[in-house]
């Protein structure tokens, strides 16, 4: 039997896929399902017990990666893994992330009803708080991964509650889950996802061959104004917050600007204190995503944020924290040559592209060859609860997933 003729049980994923977007499923159809949640925690425990009766081995490190692995000939050979995410933006879909855990837990199954035999074990694993939508340094568990530690475990999360005692709950729901150091040495890995953009679609194609991720800069920047009545301080000696805000993120725009339109620069997240009608803002919160392919765009404009906004914004203050780094990313022949061999074998017309989005495979590829798989997702859409990837699909993405690993672990 050889690993073109793998096939994929398409109802089995796409059940899987439904039944995980219950964990955190909102009214519109959308899935939150934060970080090391409640809901969080019941999705773990649901794949834990899916993984058990089929006899795989079940392991989770102290970031809470869950690693689900299939033994190959030699264990003592380190194992390929793939997979992705099972936490959701707030207001996200169905297929972000948990795509990329079913798909690699498919193609495990996929493997044993095929009958193949890999040379390496192969481990489906799931990262932890890769959004940061909840705490909001992100890829949690794959940065644990690649340095041995858990970064930030002090950070706080939007409820109140700090990482390292939702990683203590997360672990403590799952005490028969044997438990491991962050970091192991792993061969190589793949982490399927839908594009998150139109590309594929577009073009009418179902597999995407990803050749890199871009940078990505995060600050979180505290403006610090004087608060007042609303009725009864002057404009002119008032020190209003959000005014300030308002300016530096101007000056932003103006930073960014990119009449080739490679930037992005988003400022999604605002909290104003202490937000009310009649009261002048005393403090204002704000993130800043900024991201694009060449390094040194990157470094060159990030060094410019933190004068540019403390000059925007006076009379008030401003902190200015660069609260994530992640530097461009290309994906090694190993894995782009094996997963475009996967898609050949298949029948299953495919392109080559970059990635907008980040992903956890953006750290891993520090530690081993990586790459990525892309399944088109309607218009582009994703980080909204309408996000939608079709069932056939889905099932290519995890035949070409089964085929390249087989490839990886022999
Ligand atoms: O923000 C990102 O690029 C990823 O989807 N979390
Ligand atoms: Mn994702
Ligand atoms: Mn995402």
């Amino acid at each position: 039997m050889n690993a073109a003729s793998i096939v994929v049980d398409e109802k089995r994923l796409w059940d899987d896929l439904m039944a995980l977007a219950q964990f955190g499923a909102r009214e519109d159809g959308g899935v939150c399902r934060h970080a090391l949640s409640p809901e969080d925690i019941a999705a773990r425990a649901w794949l834990i017990e899916k993984a058990r009766e089929r006899g795989y081995g079940v392991v989770a490190d102290d970031a809470a990666n869950l690693f689900i692995t299939r033994p190959g000939r030699d264990g003592a050979l380190p194992p390929v893994l793939a997979g992705s995410h099972m936490d959701s933006q707030p207001a996200g879909g169905k297929f972000d992330g948990a795509y990329g855990v079913l798909a690699a837990f498919e193609a495990l199954r996929a493997l044993d009803d095929a009958g193949i035999e890999t040379e390496r074990p192969v481990t489906a694993v799931a990262w932890t708080n890769e959004e940061g939508g909840r705490f909001h340094v992100p890829c949690t568990g794959s940065r644990a991964f690649v340095t041995g530690k858990v970064p930030e475990p002090g950070q706080i999360g939007e409820d109140g509650i700090a990482l390292a005692d939702a990683l203590r709950a997360t672990l403590d729901a799952a005490p028969d889950v044997e438990r491991i150091a962050p970091g192991f040495p792993i061969h190589a890995y793949v982490e399927p996802h839908i594009e998150q953009g139109p590309i594929l679609e577009s073009e009418g194609l179902p597999i995407g061959v990803v050749t890199g991720i871009q940078g990505v800069r995060w600050f979180n920047v505290t403006v610090t104004g004087e608060p007042g009545h609303a009725g009864t301080v002057p404009q002119a000696i008032r020190r209003d917050a959000l005014q300030a805000a308002l300016r530096a993120i101007q000056s932003l725009n103006g930073l960014m600007e990119d009449f080739d339109d490679i930037v992005r620069f988003t400022v999604g997240h605002v909290s104003v204190v202490p937000n009310s009608p009649n009261t002048i803002p005393s403090s204002v919160t704000f993130s800043i995503d900024f991201r694009h392919p060449a390094r040194d765009v990157l470094d060159a404009r990030a060094a410019r944020v933190a004068d540019l906004i403390a000059e925007a914004v006076k009379p008030c203050a401003a902190e200015v924290a660069l609260t994530t780094s992640m530097q461009p990313v290309a994906f090694p022949d190993a894995v782009t040559g094996a997963i475009t061999k996967a898609a050949g074998a298949a029948g299953l017309k495919h392109c080559a592209l970059a990635s907008g989005a980040f992903h956890d495979a953006a750290h891993i590829a520090a530690v081993c060859p990586s790459g990525m798989i892309f399944i088109p997702c309607r218009g582009g859409l994703s980080h909204h609860p309408d996000e939608w990837a079709e069932p056939a699909d889905c099932a290519a993405g995890a035949r070409v997933l089964a085929n390249a690993l087989v490839q990886l672990a022999t």
